[in-house]
């Protein structure tokens, strides 16, 4: 047995967006979703065994609440039979403030180290089923470039598979507009959204974009992936704008974000937006224009932080 695992995982963005559960205990979602993994910003996590009568967790280098991860730790005991408590020490090298969903990545790196540690088979289809169960999204960041998540119905049929190995010169640029920790979890964003009478219609369509998605990502059609993942997202605000109980993860200035970079298509670069779970913005560009395109917003919003992202790697351990 191994006396300590170290693992480091990439976050991802996703073009085709999880944004609901049939079964909210096991992240079951609703639509399938496809993703980009990020090369720059990643989680390295170190697992050992401990004496110790509870899990633990330091973050950055600080002690932090374990209850998530000792409730997610529980989980694997149950599937792979009882073992002792763990130490976890985890770095995240994700911009703080980006709202770049660090708890993929977290749970991608912690899976994939908990794997090492109980000497289990490296299978990345079962590693994805479990770092899900952790955060939904965690179930793509396995996987390096795209990955796709087929939602599935049950435990064993919801988990993420490589989708196109290969760069296609995709680039995101991070817009860092809040800091601010997010008003709304996903967790209860998606399931308010789920209310909203037009869901199921998004839910829908989701389906048909996820198809076009995937043709376009193997032309490398970066116009089209852009407008798709655009139009998939812009949907999913609406949902959590027309849901019983109204809320938004937008601020002006993400609005004005969203409508400077329509104006810089408009004048013929490739850009297009997509949105998470928060005020911040990530404009999908291509390897070409990703400079030009970053010098206009900088002139255009001097307050704000800019980070350039390319695809990136699967998990290693
Ligand atoms: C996504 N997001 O596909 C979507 C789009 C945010 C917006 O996955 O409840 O943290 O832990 O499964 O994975 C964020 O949701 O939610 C997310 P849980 P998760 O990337």
């Amino acid at each position: 047995m191994k006396n300590i695992v170290t693992a480091r995982a990439h976050t991802n963005i996703a073009l085709i967006k999880y944004w609901g559960k049939t079964d909210i205990a096991l992240n079951i979602p609703t639509t399938s979703s496809l993703s980009m993994t990020l090369e720059p910003f990643y989680t390295t996590t170190s697992v050992e065994f401990t004496d110790n009568e509870s899990d633990s967790l330091i973050l950055n280098s600080a002690m932090e609440d374990s209850s998530r991860v000792s409730k997610f730790l529980e989980m694997m005991r149950g599937q792979y039979g009882n073992f002792p408590k763990v130490m976890i020490q985890s770095e995240n090298h994700v911009p703080t403030a980006a709202g770049l969903a660090s708890s993929a990545s977290s749970f991608a790196a912690l899976t994939a180290a908990m794997f090492g540690l109980l000497d289990l088979e490296k299978d990345d289809s079962e590693m994805s089923r479990i770092a899900r169960r952790g955060s939904g999204s965690a179930s793509r960041s396995i996987f390096g470039n795209f990955a796709v998540w087929n939602k599935g119905e049950n435990h064993q049929s919801s988990f993420a598979e490589s989708f196109y190995n290969k760069d296609i010169g995709l680039s995101m640029i991070v817009a860092e507009i809040s800091s601010e920790k997010k008003k709304m979890s996903s967790t209860k964003g998606m399931q308010l959204a789920q209310t909203a009478p037009t869901y199921g219609a998004w839910v829908e369509k989701s389906a048909i974009q996820l198809a076009e998605m995937k043709q376009a990502i193997l032309q490398a059609d970066i116009e089209k992936v852009g407008l798709i993942a655009q139009d998939n997202a812009l949907g999913m605000h609406e949902q959590n704008r027309l849901c019983l109980e109204p809320f938004d993860y937008f601020t002006s200035e993400t609005q004005r974000v969203v409508d400077f970079t329509k104006e810089c298509y408009k004048a013929g670069l490739l850009a297009f937006v997509t949105i998470d779970a928060g005020p911040n913005v990530k404009i999908i560009t291509d390897h070409a224009t990703e400079k030009i395109l970053l010098t206009k917003l900088k002139a255009e919003f001097p307050e704000l932080t800019f980070d350039i992202a390319r695809a990136g790697g699967a998990y290693e351990y």
